[in-house]
């Protein structure tokens, strides 16, 4: 009896699971820049950064002992250079930042004490609109780069990559679902 009742209630749960990890992926998410290395001298930024698909509504969240280090949201030349005499966008010093991705768009950050941002406190993080589908219409809409022929299509940049990952992984979830459920069911 103990065992018919968990099957019956097991493929709910396995659902309510899948549906929360959906759910997941398709709200905001908050992202401790450097992981569990905070944001400091040590920890490898560039690695870090590549390391997740960022969407617009995704907070980062900058941890360090205040004072010690600082975040300035640059452009694209004041990353490359670290000379933050122009091009900062804002300025954070909390020691507990919370940096809310409002746009699809390239951002940039570093810290503007002195030497850090050229010791390797600074990253790029290319932001996505958080609907991959509306996505795909407004490329398919108009797009003059839009390749209706069956040649092989270059990526245009990283980011087709990383969207091509999420679906893998969530054709995989499907898959491992309807297997459990199948075999569950049949
Ligand atoms: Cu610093």
């Amino acid at each position: 009896m103990r065992k018919g009742k968990f099957f019956r209630h097991f493929p709910f749960s396995l659902i309510l699971i899948i549906y929360t990890l959906f759910l997941n992926g398709a709200t905001s998410e908050d992202y401790v820049v450097g992981d569990g290395d905070e944001w400091n001298s040590q920890a490898n930024f560039l690695s870090w950064s590549t390391k997740y698909n960022f969407t617009v509504g995704d907070i980062l969240v900058f941890k360090y002992v205040k004072g010690q280090h600082n975040v300035y949201e640059v452009e694209e030349k004041t990353f490359r250079s670290c000379d933050s005499s122009s091009g900062v966008l804002a300025k954070y010093e909390s020691g507990n930042d919370q940096v809310k991705l409002t746009e699809a768009k390239k951002y940039w950050f570093i810290c503007d004490v002195s030497g850090h941002c050229l010791g390797g406190m600074r990253f790029g993080i290319d932001v996505k609109q958080a609907n991959p589908s509306s996505d795909n219409t407004g490329s398919n809409d108009g797009s003059p780069t839009s390749q209706p022929t069956e040649l092989p299509a270059t990526p245009p940049s990283s980011s087709g990559r990383g969207t091509l990952l999420s679906e893998s992984w969530k054709t995989g979830i499907y898959t491992l679902a309807f297997g459990v459920l199948f075999k569950l069911f049949c």
